[in-house]
């Protein structure tokens, strides 16, 4: 059997019931056939797929918190160090009922291969718990905040490990983490990045991921002549990440029809008024009914569904395995050009083969959602120097941090024969840095 497959049966067998950490190995594994294949003695000798697939370190712990009526409730708190080959461990915390160790592993697993294709100096990361931040009050988030960084703050730093923001994690909940780590640890630091711009964020942070994301769509579409302007996108989600890819994409020329949450979905024909949407969703905090009720020409459904709607372009934004292999064939029916993933691990395996086989144009989301990771990079190195750059300088880093993404991913598919396959691509780019650096830096 070859290296790969063995290490491959390995994960799964010494990690049962964590199937999408098994996926994210399987795709970056199979990716990187050639280069293993053609190196297979010395990874072999140097157990370098072993000490790539096992995180450096796993840090599970209680979270004890107090709700407003006097209960006392307990969570699970987890962050995954999982490769400090090139810089601190970086990556973002999910707070979400679905959170478990598998889940969490499986986005640290593919964390390192974005952090490195950012070409910045950050190892991968991730944490969470399985915290349900819905319905909770103000004073019951910060409760559970608190309580979280209480453990946390034990195991992070800015020169160590560097978490930020994720599904059911924002502006809010950083406020309150940092604020615990710094009456714990008394140190005033960069150890969180999508801060507030009061006390040490960045500009540009809290729209990075969706900026980032339009920005390789519209270099992938440029590379195959293709204009972004009057195309028609679906974008699924509605958090952090689709409203500032609806946002872009709006800016770039494009209509967006529909978005969603994880109760229902609009289609709004006329475009989606991303100005309502924020209202009602970060600063109300309500449910996508509300933006029907307020919009009476749009549509909202229960459900999932936005992948039936006629679009060109496919952005999905919301979570893991959103994207199905019926969707996907929906939307070749319907003359989809392009898939980008803003969310981590949105097309199930077969969906995404669908895809490729199809000819639809597919970017895996550890490259087209590096620009948030990218600019929280650009915020470590604002807190590091202690100043604080203006917006167009970040956004235009940015861009062209996203441009490259591109240029690398296309070159390294290319390389190895696979033009067009940018999931080989961005496999293959992001390992080769942390190939590099795991050699240079000896069995550890
Ligand atoms: P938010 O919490 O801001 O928004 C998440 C959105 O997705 C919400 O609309 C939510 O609906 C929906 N959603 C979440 N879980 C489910 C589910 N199980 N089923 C259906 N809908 C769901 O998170 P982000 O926008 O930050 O994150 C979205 C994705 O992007 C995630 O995969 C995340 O890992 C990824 N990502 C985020 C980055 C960032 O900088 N924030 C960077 C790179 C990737 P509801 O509110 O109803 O739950
Ligand atoms: O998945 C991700 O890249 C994030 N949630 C952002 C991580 C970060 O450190 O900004």
């Amino acid at each position: 059997m070859s290296y790969i497959d063995e290490i491959i049966q390995q994960v799964i067998e010494k990690n049962p019931d964590e199937p999408e950490f098994h996926q994210a190995v399987r795709e970056v594994l199979d990716s990187i056939r050639v280069i293993v294949d053609a190196n297979e003695a010395q990874f072999r000798r140097d157990a370098l797929l072993e000490r790539l697939v096992n995180p450096e370190r796993q840090i599970k712990f209680r979270v004890p918190w107090i709700d407003d009526q006097g209960n006392a409730h307990v969570n699970t708190g987890y962050r995954v160090q999982f490769n400090s080959a090139i810089g601190p461990y970086k990556g973002g915390l999910r707070l979400h009922p679905s959170v478990n160790i598998g889940i969490i592993k499986f986005l640290g697993f593919e964390q390192i291969f974005k952090n490195s294709l950012t070409g910045l100096p950050i190892g991968g990361g991730k944490g969470g718990s399985d915290f349900d931040p819905k319905g909770k009050s103000d004073r019951e988030i910060m409760n559970f905040c608190q309580s979280f960084m209480s453990e946390l703050c034990k195991y992070i730093g800015a020169d160590t490990d560097v978490p930020a923001g994720d599904i059911g994690t924002g502006a809010r909940e950083i406020g309150y983490m940092f604020g615990q780590y710094k009456k714990l640890r008394g140190l005033f630091e960069g150890v969180l990045t999508g801060k507030g711009l009061s006390y040490g964020g960045s500009l540009a942070r809290t729209e990075a991921t969706g900026y980032g994301l339009l920005y390789i769509t519209d270099a992938l579409l440029r590379d195959h002549n293709i204009d972004i302007k009057g195309k028609t996108v679906a974008v699924s989600g509605a958090g952090n990440v689709a409203i500032y890819a609806i946002e872009k994409a709006q800016q770039l020329g494009a209509k967006v029809v529909t978005c969603s949450d994880s109760t229902g979905w609009i289609y709004d024909a006329e475009g989606i008024d991303v100005a309502l949407l924020k209202e009602i969703k970060e600063v109300r905090r309500e449910r996508l009914t509300a933006y029907k009720n307020a919009k009476l020409t749009s549509e909202y459904h229960e459900g999932r569904g936005v992948w039936q709607i006629k679009c060109d372009i496919a952005l999905p934004c919301a979570t893991q395995n959103e994207l199905t292999l019926e969707d996907a064939k929906l939307l070749k029916e319907n003359g989809c050009i392009a898939v980008c993933e803003g969310a981590n691990m949105p097309t199930t395996e077969d969906a995404t083969k669908f895809l490729q086989e199809n000819g639809i144009l597919f970017i895996p989301g550890k490259a087209s959602n590096a620009g948030g990771v990218a600019t929280s990079a650009l915020e470590m190195s604002q807190n590091s120097e202690r100043l604080s750059w203006s917006f167009d300088e970040v956004d235009s880093k940015l861009r062209g941090i996203m441009e490259n993404v591109y240029a690398n991913i296309s070159a390294a598919a290319k390389k190895y024969g696979m033009e067009g396959n940018y999931v080989a691509g961005a496999n293959i780019a992001g390992f080769e840095k942390v190939l590099d650096a795991m050699n240079a830096q000896g069995i550890v």
